[in-house]
């Protein structure tokens, strides 16, 4: 196969960082108040990689400032001001691409044919997309202001897109960001920061907090925070929830799925094979839309199910940086367990578990892609969001009893349907309850679509019109009349 990836570039980099990276407030770099950091691990060898700074409530309390500060001057630029900030950003992500996408790899587990052909271009097209947007907001919404300080808050899964998804509709609409990565993937973030500085974006317009979940709980409960916007499991959206309620804050939720991948029996089975192969196996099933119920109608099911543990077979498991691999690490020990457990409370509730053979590995947080079929929708693995590189599948008689199925959960973010009929797709729809629907695709991302959930997947949107209005509120201005009208 070809040589891996050079990580030589990243080593530099981590070594610069290796007295523990520092917090990025009011355009600086600063060390943790705390004086404390923690390690982050690569996920492919369990190997420290680097030493994150633990933020406390004093960092908290400066980023905010500095946030505060910089937003009036920020929101009073011309749009075109912005636009030239947004758009010095994503150039300077595509010219350090590589460096993006394999720090990436190495921090999240994810393979660099992933990093480098998905994650860092959807980047770099959503600040070019919402450099649009500050330029337009002056015409297109007169009548609107930005909302002001925005705490973010975002999960590993896409460390550099979820940033991405938060930041350049924030700052694009004239909004200041104080924003938090996950504990486990900070460092894209880190290598962010200085992007932002190069691109000339004022001092304290963006602010990088480090930290764990105790650090996201300062944020949110920050008085001087004017939005929340998050991205991460239902259990801490609900906290979030509960904890700004009353607060004035605005507030947008982007959760957990368990979403459909429904097969007609007139679909193209090999089409929808490959289908189900991105919507499950793609960055290890870590996404939150990831198409983790496959539902086959009966006629086929037997014939379905065949092909596609023949494709699951070719699958390669390995270590990020080998160009050939499809599938990487999972991002932590804590996930992997909760994987294996799941899979195997499926396996006693009466599932039968088809798995890929591992090449034994040496330290590294791997997990088989697996097909569990024989799977009751009752059952603990039909229902509950495993987050892993783990699909079960089901069966049904008539598109009724797929509708039926579809909506069987708490969840509601994406489903994908798949028939030559475009009569038949058209119609399941609108009936299925998900933001987002997908017809004989599957994880296609758009920085002009407004992608969210429905039910416990959260409320508001990302991306689009709506995510774009998410980052304004409402203000009409009306002024005295020179003179009185008879
Ligand atoms: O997520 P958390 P975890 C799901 C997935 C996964 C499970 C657990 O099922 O197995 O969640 O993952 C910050 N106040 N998803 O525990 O804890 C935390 O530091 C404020 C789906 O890693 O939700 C991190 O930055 N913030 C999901 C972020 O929240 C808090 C992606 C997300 O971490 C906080 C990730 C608190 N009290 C996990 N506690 C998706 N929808 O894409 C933690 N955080």
């Amino acid at each position: 196969g070809p040589a891996p990836e050079s990580d030589t570039e990243a080593r530099e980099w981590l070594a610069q960082h290796a007295d523990g990276t520092q917090l990025f407030i009011d355009g600086e770099w600063r060390k943790p108040a705390s004086g404390q950091w923690f390690d982050t691990l690569d996920p492919a060898t369990g190997a420290v990689l680097a030493r994150i700074a633990q933020a406390d409530g004093t960092d908290v309390d400066a980023a905010v400032a500095a946030a505060r500060q910089a937003q009036a001057p920020w929101a009073a630029l011309p749009g075109h001001a912005r636009a030239r900030c947004l758009y010095a950003i994503a150039r300077l992500i595509q010219k350090n691409s590589r460096l993006f996408a394999v720090i990436e790899a190495l921090d999240n587990g994810k393979p660099i044919r992933e990093t480098r052909d998905i994650d860092v271009p959807l980047v770099a097209r959503h600040f070019y997309h919402h450099a649009g947007w500050a330029q337009l907001m002056a015409s297109e919404m007169p009548d609107r202001a930005p909302v002001g300080v925005c705490g973010q808050i975002i999960p590993w899964n896409f460390p550099l897109l979820m940033m991405a998804w938060k930041i350049a509709p924030a700052i694009a609409l004239g909004n200041t960001v104080v924003l938090k990565p996950a504990e486990f993937t900070s460092l894209t973030a880190i290598l962010f920061a200085d992007i932002c500085r190069m691109a000339g974006v004022p001092k304290g317009v963006v602010n990088i907090i480090t930290g764990d979940g105790a650090t996201g709980e300062l944020i949110v409960r920050h008085p001087d925070i004017d939005k929340l916007a998050f991205t991460g499991s239902t259990e801490v959206g609900r906290k979030i929830r509960e904890a700004s309620a009353g607060s004035g804050k605005a507030l947008t939720l982007e959760l957990g799925g368990k979403s459909p991948f429904i097969v007609f029996d007139d679909a193209d089975l090999d089409s929808a094979v490959e289908g189900v192969v991105d919507a499950i196996w793609f960055n290890q099933g870590q996404v939150c839309c990831a198409g983790s119920r496959l539902l086959i109608q009966e006629t086929v099911h037997d014939a379905f199910i065949a092909k596609l543990k023949e494709r699951l077979t070719t699958l390669r498991v390995g270590p990020p940086l080998d160009k050939a691999i499809d599938v990487g690490a999972i991002v932590d020990k804590v996930q992997l367990d909760r994987i294996t457990s799941l899979v195997e409370q499926g396996r006693s509730e009466g599932a039968e578990v088809f798995q890929t053979q591992l090449e034994p590995s040496k330290g590294g947080y791997f997990f088989p892609p697996t097909l569990m079929t024989n799977v009751h929708p009752a059952s603990t693995c039909a229902r509950v969001e495993i987050f892993g590189p783990v699909l079960v599948a089901m069966s049904f008689r008539t598109p009724d009893e797929a509708v039926a199925l579809a909506n069987n959960t708490e969840y509601g973010l994406a489903a994908s349907v798949w028939s030559e009929s475009i009569n038949l797709a058209l119609d399941m729809a609108p009936k299925i309850k998900a933001g987002v629907i997908w017809i004989n695709s599957t994880n296609l991302f758009d920085a002009s679509a407004g992608f969210g959930g429905y039910k416990e997947s959260g409320y508001g949107r990302e991306g689009g019109r709506e995510g774009a209005f998410a980052y304004t509120k409402p203000k009409w201005i009306a002024a005295a009349k020179p003179i009185e009208e008879a």
